[in-house]
Formats: structure tokens, sequence, C-alpha cells
């Protein structure tokens, strides 16, 4: 086995660190850094030192599984104090994804040169921490801080070519990078260049210490979404004491913020979400070795709302789209959505003209439903109808070629009941997208009671490729995400009757972080489309209907829930509902009383974690993290509270199980009943993470 870090000899030594996957900066690596730095300066044949590393990707920061442990030395300081010190050249040789610590190692080198597909950044923001060694002090005096601050709040990366741009690297090379490392060391030593140390540099800080109001610019310019989240406001800070503060003062108080932010509950909350989000995809029990089918080109049925956008999802990763329709007319109008979405995309300057005139070509629309026969996964998104989705179904089964991966983006339906319309249940599955298609992360793949291993392989590998994060669940009427967004939407009405406003309901929700509430979010999706679906089976939302029946339905009308004005999507309490709501609740002989945000905020959350919790002990998801991963990348769930399961722990579960009792027993709704398994866990004094262990 290579050693974890190696020092090659030569005039030009080469330090390797060798840690796969990416490199992350273990107890190991660092330990191994050190020595290797060490020796580098003893020997005198060595002049100067070429940092890289082995396989994917240069170091792609620290290690996150170390955080929840005791430090180990040696730091990440005490090895950039060496680098610091030393009389001889370090050049980084970057390719894959220098990030966070990783990129701080090249920071502290006194050359960067990187492979031109090189993406570098600072994504500790995302991890809800901020870069703890050195990088909000470095980065600033390397390339400015209005360029710096954006980077670090983001935690997006930037590629090599704006790196070079911006003087975070100093040369691009073609071919092997290390080799290109080692040329540009040659050319240091003989063109005798100085020993450039970040730290040193202040030409890019002086405006700043002139004229310290220049960063509140750069501040009001780069922040976006900061409330209640502390990592932002703590990194805006520690950019701050870049120009403030003598650097080692800058760096101690940076390394108490970064302490404070890893041991707080919001960063546990996001790293939890980062693993999870990871393990959601793994499926135990696929037998070892099973290969994904090759995808080459994909169809779409429907052009609608979400077939227009699942169609934009393949184009945009490079995959030829054919996306068939009923009629001329339907097709035309789901195209010209589609060309109206890139355009604006266009015209913020999110893609270039060139780029979507390649994507729009790659996306092929017939009438003709024989078009499907050349498609490697076919992706049904027709009317939520059962009878419908069957037909079509039944017709892929004659057409598509034998190898292909049938998909339904069903909402609710039951996919093993599709499966059957076709003579081969092994290879359909439920790909469900949430809306809007093309822009959100989730996608929910169903494993029907036949699904073949390789078919799921293969709807995890195309979710991956398509950029989506893949969370596997179990046929169940609304899969995880709307069987439990459906148990948050009981109460919400309830409670409308009772005496709270929907801007009420909603504020409970928008406060804890969601970006909207129940009502707001049926002002958007359309009220009309939960109104048919109660319509045909029945049922009834005596509040929603009303609004229906009076012609509002939603934002499409400018008024729902709330009104809109002048094409406006900012929802305004409109006293027109207020007093819908209040007759209904006379009607009722309803006394209202004020519902405070406490109560309105457990009786929304506690009957979706008690719906998680049947969801989990059935079965349908494999692991209560998936459950999280999916209301955060599918229902806007705040990622640093971690999600309901993580949150719940959180809170602590025999809190939730006595206030779910309390309020199945006032609703007299035996649904709203603590579910086994969270009572059985919260008697125990366990937890849902506990869980994920014992099974
Ligand atoms: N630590 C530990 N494990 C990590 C890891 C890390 N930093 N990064 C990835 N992994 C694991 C991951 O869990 C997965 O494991 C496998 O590697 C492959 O990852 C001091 C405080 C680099 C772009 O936030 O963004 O530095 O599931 O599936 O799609 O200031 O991983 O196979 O068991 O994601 O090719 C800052 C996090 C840390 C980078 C590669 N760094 N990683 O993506 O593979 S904080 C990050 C990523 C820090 C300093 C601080 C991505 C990637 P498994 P993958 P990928
Ligand atoms: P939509 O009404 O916007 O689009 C459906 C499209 O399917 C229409 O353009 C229609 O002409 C077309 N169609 C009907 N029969 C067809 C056939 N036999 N062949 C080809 N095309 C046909 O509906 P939508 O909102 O896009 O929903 C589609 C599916 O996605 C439904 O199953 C829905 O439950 C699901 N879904 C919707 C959302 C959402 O938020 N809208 C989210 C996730 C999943």
């Amino acid at each position: 086995m290579a050693n974890i870090v190696e020092l090659r000899p030569g005039a030009v030594a080469v330090i390797v660190v060798d840690n796969p996957p990416v490199n992350a900066l273990k107890q190991a690596v660092r330990a191994g850094l050190k020595d290797a730095f060490t020796r580098a300066r003893d020997d005198a044949s060595i002049h100067a030192i070429v940092l890289t590393a082995a396989g994917r990707t240069f170091m792609a920061g620290a290690d996150i599984t170390e955080f929840d442990k005791p430090p180990q030395p040696p730091g990440l300081i005490e090895v950039f104090d060496l680098m610091e010190a030393s009389k001889k050249p370090i050049v980084a040789a970057l390719h894959g994804t220098p990030l966070g610590g990783g990129l701080e190692v090249a920071l502290t080198c006194h050359y960067r040169v990187a492979a031109p597909a090189t993406r570098l950044g600072l994504p500790e923001i995302k991890l809800g921490i901020l870069p703890g060694a050195g990088g909000t002090q470095r980065l600033p005096r390397l390339i400015g801080v209005d360029k710096a601050l954006p980077m670090i709040l983001s935690g997006d990366p930037i590629s090599a070519q704006e790196a070079l741009k911006n003087g975070l690297v100093d040369e691009i090379v073609e071919g092997d990078v290390t080799e290109g490392a080692i040329a540009f060391a040659r050319r240091v030593l003989a063109e005798k260049r100085p020993l450039t140390r970040a730290r040193d540099m202040e030409d890019k800080l002086k405006p700043y210490r002139d004229n310290p109001k220049l960063y509140d610019e750069v501040v009001a310019k780069s922040a976006k979404r900061t409330r209640g989240l502390a990592a932002p406001a703590a990194a805006i800070e520690c950019v701050r004491w870049s120009f403030e503060l003598p650097f080692d003062e800058a760096e101690r108080r940076v390394r108490e913020e970064f302490q404070k932010l890893r041991d707080g509950d919001q960063s546990k909350a996001q790293r939890h979400i980062f693993f999870a989000e990871r393990e959601a995809a793994k499926v135990p029990d696929l037998p070892a070795g099973t290969k994904p089918r090759e995808i080459k080109r994909a169809a779409v049925i429907g052009a609608g709302t979400m077939g227009g956008g699942i169609s934009m999802c393949f184009a945009n990763a490079g995959i030829p789209v054919t996306i068939v329709e009923t009629s001329r007319e339907a097709l035309d109008r789901g195209l010209a959505t589609v060309k109206r979405n890139y355009e604006n995309t266009v015209k913020r300057g999110g893609l270039t003209p060139d780029e979507m005139e390649r994507r729009l070509k790659l996306m092929t629309g017939t009438t003709d439903v024989d078009a499907i026969r050349e498609a490697d996964i076919v992706v049904e998104a027709v009317f939520e109808e059962m009878e419908l989705k069957k037909q079509v179904f039944g017709k892929l089964d004659k057409l598509a070629q034998p190898n292909a991966v049938l998909a339904t983006n069903t909402s609710y339906l039951n996919v093993n009941e599709i499966a059957k319309a076709t003579a081969r249940p092994p290879s359909v599955l439920g790909m469900h997208f949430f809306s809007p298609a093309n822009v959100m992360r989730l996608l929910e793949i169903v494993r029907g009671a036949e699904t073949a291993p390789d078919v799921l392989a293969t709807a995890i590998a195309v979710g991956r490729k398509i950029g989506k994060v893949p969370a596997v669940v179990g046929v169940t009427h609304g899969f995880v995400g709307n069987r439990m967004l459906h148990a948050r939407g009981i109460e919400a009405e309830r409670m409308l009757l009772e005496g709270a406003l929907p801007q009420d309901v909603d504020g409970a929700l928008t406060e804890f972080g969601f970006p909207m509430g129940p009502f707001a979010m049926g002002d958007l999706a359309g009220l009309d489309v939960g109104w048919r679906v109660r319509k045909a089976s029945g049922a009834k939302a005596e509040i929603a209907d009303a609004l229906v029946e009076a012609g509002r339905h939603g934002q499409k009308t400018g008024k729902g829930f709330y009104k809109y004005e002048g094409g406006s999507r900012s929802p305004i309490p409109d006293p027109d509902v207020e007093k819908l709501i209040v007759e209904a609740s006379v009607r009722h002989g309803i006394k209202r009383r004020n519902l405070d945000r406490k109560e309105i905020f457990e009786r929304l959350i506690f009957p979706l974690i008690n719906e998680g919790a049947r969801i989990l002990d059935e079965g349908i998801a494999m692991r209560p993290g998936d459950i999280d991963v999916i209301w955060v990348y599918g229902y806007g769930w705040p990622v640093w509270t971690g999600g309901p399961m993580h949150y719940a722990d959180r809170v602590g579960l025999p809190y939730i199980r006595d206030r779910l009792a309390e309020i199945a027993a006032r609703a007299k709704n035996p649904k709203l009943e603590p579910a086994p398994l969270l009572a059985k866990l919260a008697d125990g004094g366990g937890t849902f993470s506990s869980f994920k262990k014992a099974a």
C-alpha cells in the first residue's frame, strides 16, 4: 500500500497525498505532511517542493468525520507554520476540487498551478462552519476582499480560469499537473523568484484599511440569506478582521468562531445532512457488483409542468431527450415554456445563448409515441390518473426496447399497479421529481415490489448524472414526502377554524426557516388541483374548497388564501379570506381563540414527524436520514435544523409523544396518536438515529 503522504526526493521534491477517495485531511495526512515538510526542510539536496495529491482530487478539505471527536494533533496550523517558515519554494499542483482545508493548504503554498478543469472553493458555510485554517485571512489578501467574501458566503467553487484571472492560481497547465508544477518550480528557482506568502500581502487590503465603510458595500452585495444562520454572520466578521487586525490575532479569533460553530446545533445538523445525502442513494440489499444500464437517450411522456422540467434536466446533462405529447398544440405550449425558462436563465446570466441552443437542440418534440423506441429510459409525466397511466405503460411496454427503464413521475399512485400494466414489472419504478423539476434537487426513487436491482441502480446513477439528490423509498400513497406533507395539512386547516389565519400558520413555518408555509404553497401550486382530487374522491377541505368555489385558485387568479397584486408573487393577507374563515368557524359553532406560534408550529410539525415514524417502521424509508434528505431537498425544510427526524431527536421524543397525545385527544383524531415506533423509542429513551443503528 502506498504511503498516505509520500516524499519523493529530488532537486524539486514532490510530496504526494494519497488518502482516497477525496484526500480529506485526516490526522494521518496532517502528520504525514508535517513529517514530509520537515524532512524536505532538512534535506540539503532539495531546493523546491511540489505538493500534489493522488487520485481524483487535491485535498477536498478537513475530514468531516473527525469533527465530532476530540482534535488529534498535529493541527493544520502546525503544518502551515512549517510551510510558511520554508526557505524553499512550495508549489501546489491542483486538480479536481481543492476545497475547504485543501484550498487553505494551497493558499499557504508560495505558488499554485492548476489543471484546466480544477474547481476551487471554500464550501465550509454549507456545513454551518467557516474556513478555520486561514481561508478568511489569506484569500482576501490574494484575490481581494470583494472577491473573497462572495466565495466564502456562497461556498460555491470557481473555475481554474476565474482563479487565474483573480490571482488565486499562478498558472494553468495542460497535461500532467504535477509535471507542470515541477517545471514551474524549476523556473521559480532559475529566476530566483521571491517566496510569496499570502499572509504578507497587503496591497488588496489597503483600500479597506483606509476606508472600512467600503466593506459594508461588499457585504451588502455578497450576503444573500443569512436569517437564522450563525455561520454567514460569523464569516462576515472574520473577513472584516483581515483588514482590521494583525494576521495572527485575526486567525486566533477566527479559530474561536470556528470552534463555536463546529460545536453548535446548526453545523451538526448540516453535517448530518451532508452524510445522509450520500447515504440516501445507497441500497444495502442491492447485490454487490450491480451495474447500472447505459443511458444514451431519454424520452419523457407529457410536456406539462413536470415533463418540461424533467426534459430540461436531461438536456442540461447532455442527454438527448424525446418529448411525447398527445397534440401538436400541447407540445408547442410545453416546448415554448421550456424555451422561456432557458431564456430567463440567459437573461440572468446563468447560461450563455450558445449553451441554451445546444441544450434545446438535444430536445426533440413529437406526437408519435413510436419515437420512444430509441430511448434507454422513459419518464412518464402525464395527468395523475391511474387509468391513463396504465394505458401509457401498456403502450411503452409494446414499444420500448427490452433493456429500457420505464419510470413514472406519479406523486401518489401505486407504482406496483402501474408496473402490472406491462409485461415487465422488473423494468418499472417511480422517479418522483419535484416542481420546478429543473430546479429542485430531490429525486424520490420509488422501488416497486418487482423492480430489478440494475433498474434501481440505473435510476440512481441517472439521478446523480442530472444533478439530483436521489433518495430510494418504497411504495405507499404519496411515498415519503407527500405522505408526511398530508399529515401536516390536516391540522393546518383545523387551526384556521379554531382561530388562526393563513398568515399565522404560514408565519410559524417561515419563522422556523421554511421558505413558505402550507397556504402560500397551496396558492403557488394552484388550489384547484387539490380541489379536483377531493371532488373525485369525495373528500373535503372546507376552507380551501370554499376559496376555489369563489374563483380563488391561488396565484394564477391573483387570489387564494392571500391576494396578489400587480402580478407580484408576494402574498398579502386578505380581509375577505378572514371573513370567510370566521364565518366557517361560526357555522361549526367554534368559538375562535388565539393560537400562539408555538402551538401552531407543534401542531404542524409533530404530526409530520409522527408520520415519518410510521414510514420508518413500515420500511418505506430505509433510514431516518433519508426522510431528512427528502424534506430538506424537496420541501424546503431548513437545512440547519437537519430535517424532521434529526430535529425530533433534538427536541426529545418524549416531549413530542406527549404533545401528540394531547393533540390527538383534542382533535378526537386517532391518526394523530403517537405512532408505535415513536412511542416505543420515547419510552425507552431512544432516538430515531439510534433506530437506524439497531436496524
Ligand atoms: N470528509 C470526510 N469524508 C468526505 C469528505 C470530507 N471532507 N468529502 C467527501 N467525503 C466522503 C463522502 O462522504 C463519500 O463517502 C466520499 O467521500 C465521496 O464523496 C479546516 C473546516 C469533494 C466535491 O465540504 O463536496 O475543510 O459515501 O460522494 O460526488 O476550514 O465530496 O463514499 O462513504 O461526495 O465526487 C470542507 C465536501 C470541509 C468538501 C466530491 N470540504 N465534499 O464529490 O463524491 S471543512 C468540503 C464534497 C474544512 C477547514 C475546514 C464532495 C466532493 P462515501 P462524494 P463526489
Ligand atoms: P400537467 O397537467 O402540467 O401536464 C400533463 C401533460 O401530459 C399535459 O401536457 C398533457 O397533454 C400530457 N398528456 C396527457 N396524456 C398524455 C399521453 N397519453 N401521452 C402524452 N402526453 C400526455 O401535469 P404535471 O403537473 O406536469 O403532472 C404530471 C405528473 O407529475 C402527474 O402524475 C403529477 O402527479 C406528477 N407531479 C406533479 C408535480 C407538480 O408539482 N405539478 C410534482 C411532482 C409530480
